[in-house]
């Protein structure tokens, strides 16, 4: 029908405008670096792309309550029982065969020739052990405050930067800092923003907290009855209302991604800087991501389903592009709701119920890369891992992969936790940093690609309990 035609123009008018903004971003990013932006003017340039982060994040917490809360409550007790262990499985299995692809491909590879020399060191390392972050994501799980676990939380444990002001002879520090007062405050906002989120955090919201009660507070309401349906019905509009709101955003997503990447490649460092090691290094993480997004995980999604991956993963476009522009999988989050539900037809009891939970802890392009990064280290050190070791680093990895927030560059974060596990230098991820912009791009779109053809395949696996709680309702839940 013409709704139909129209619709489906309107669909590749997005992935067109969104590809075409990646293409220009890129364009326009290496055009203008010969100009050497200051860090503020690189600021003011990207401010678009900023912008697109601050929307996009903004739907993110209304979205995990209300999705989960609807998505639980539309399940009886039984069927959200096995889907959830479906979905655990998956998670559990995919994330792991991920870390032994890293494993085997750093191991074969070998980027790391024994000695740091010409290897560039960036920046400074925040110091958090591995029982200190374990202990937190737990306690995060469960918030003493609902409200104020809606609020941005960062731990106090960050490194200090130092404060650098040029002073002249004779002049005291607060003239020295009133004359620079533009550079001081930019040193200012950059410890700011160097602050290390909590672990299961959504730009510093304790998302995991909100996730376990909302999934508990859906499941009791879905249990309720009549008592119930005012809550049900809430939640059910506030959701749909989000969903309309993502659907506006998502006119405006192009232009925020082609400034997110333009000001990004704008303000990199000189590839020049990077040896061999790190070239050599860069490479085989992306060899090892593309096995596992390119053949595993479409595999897998062929051998559940028996339908064709890429038509799937064709109706993903713009969320993997969105995850590329914005490096977290949480602020992609809305976005990767209108392609699943919306491009590829998966149940909302299915996404709703997924999704969330998927963004926060399943990070598959994540583990594999913490293993492989703290494998690339030991070789870096001349460091000769036993084979108790390599275990360790892969039940590490999967953990700080759990544990890595949904934001840019968390996992270099929780990288300690598995350096620390075998005793390697955790001051050594200074090394990997100048390249951990462009990497977590991909392991992020790869975190995105796996939660939802996760999605796809706890669909397929739980057809049966969807069609007879279809057949219970009389067909009327959430069938919009
Ligand atoms: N960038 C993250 C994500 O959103 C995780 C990471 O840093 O690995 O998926």
């Amino acid at each position: 029908t013409r709704e139909d035609v129209k619709s489906y123009l309107l669909r590749n008018a997005f992935v067109l405008l969104t590809v075409a903004a990646v293409i220009v971003g890129t364009i326009l990013g290496f055009a203008l670096r010969p100009y050497k932006m200051s860090y503020r003017e690189v600021k003011y340039f990207s401010f678009p792309g900023e912008l697109l982060m601050r929307m996009l994040q903004m739907l993110v917490l209304p979205l995990i309550i209300s999705s989960l809360v609807t998505g639980m409550a539309a399940l009886d007790s039984k069927a959200s029982g096995k889907m959830g262990m479906r979905a655990v499985v998956y998670y559990m299995t995919t994330t792991i065969i991920a870390v032994m692809i890293g494993i085997i491909i750093v191991i074969i590879i070998h980027p790391g020739k024994g000695t740091k020399e010409n290897m560039y060191r960036e920046g400074k390392i925040v110091q958090v052990t591995a029982a200190d972050a374990f202990l937190d994501l737990i306690r995060n799980m469960f918030p003493p405050n609902l409200v104020e676990a809606c609020f941005k939380q960062f731990k106090t444990s960050y490194e200090k930067r130092s404060f650098k002001v040029p002073i002249e002879a004779n002049e005291t520090l607060l003239d020295a800092v009133i004359s620079n007062v533009s550079e001081a405050m930019e040193t200012l906002t950059r410890i700011r923003e160097e602050m290390v989120p909590v672990p299961g955090s959504v730009n510093g919201v304790n998302a995991l907290g909100l996730v376990v009660f909302s999934m508990c507070f859906g499941f009791v309401i879905g249990n309720m009855k009549e008592q119930g349906q005012a809550l049900r019905d809430f939640f059910d509009s506030l959701n749909e209302a989000i969903m309309r709101l993502v659907a506006v955003i998502m006119w405006y997503a192009p232009l925020g991604i082609l400034f997110l990447i333009a000001g990004k490649i704008v303000e990199m460092e000189d590839m020049g800087v990077i040896g061999g090691q790190l070239a050599m290094y860069t490479v085989t993480v992306i060899v090892g991501l593309l096995i596992h997004a390119v053949i595993v995980l479409p595999l897998l999604y062929f051998l559940v389903t028996r339908k064709n991956p890429w038509v799937f993963i064709g109706g993903l476009l713009q969320a993997l592009i969105t995850a590329l522009g914005t490096s977290s999988s949480s602020a992609t989050l809305p976005i990767t709701f209108k392609c699943l539900e919306e491009n590829n037809g998966v149940d909302k009891r299915i996404t709703r119920f997924v999704l969330p939970v998927g963004a926060t802890i399943n990070m598959d392009g994540t583990a594999l890369y913490e293993a492989l990064a703290a494998i690339f280290i030991a070789q870096v050190n001349n460091f000769d891992l036993n084979f108790g070791q390599i275990i360790t680093i892969s039940i590490t990895a999967t953990a700080a992969s759990i544990g890595a927030a949904g934001i840019p560059q968390a996992g270099l974060v929780t990288m300690v936790i598995v350096l620390t596990s075998v005793g390697l230098p955790t001051d050594d991820i200074t090394l990997i940093i100048a390249v951990d912009w462009f990497l977590d791009r991909l392991r992020t779109t790869t975190n995105v690609l796996g939660d939802s053809l996760g999605a796809g395949i706890i669909e397929h696996l739980s057809r049966h309990e969807l069609k007879n709680r279809d057949v219970e309702m009389g067909n009327s839940v959430i069938e919009e």
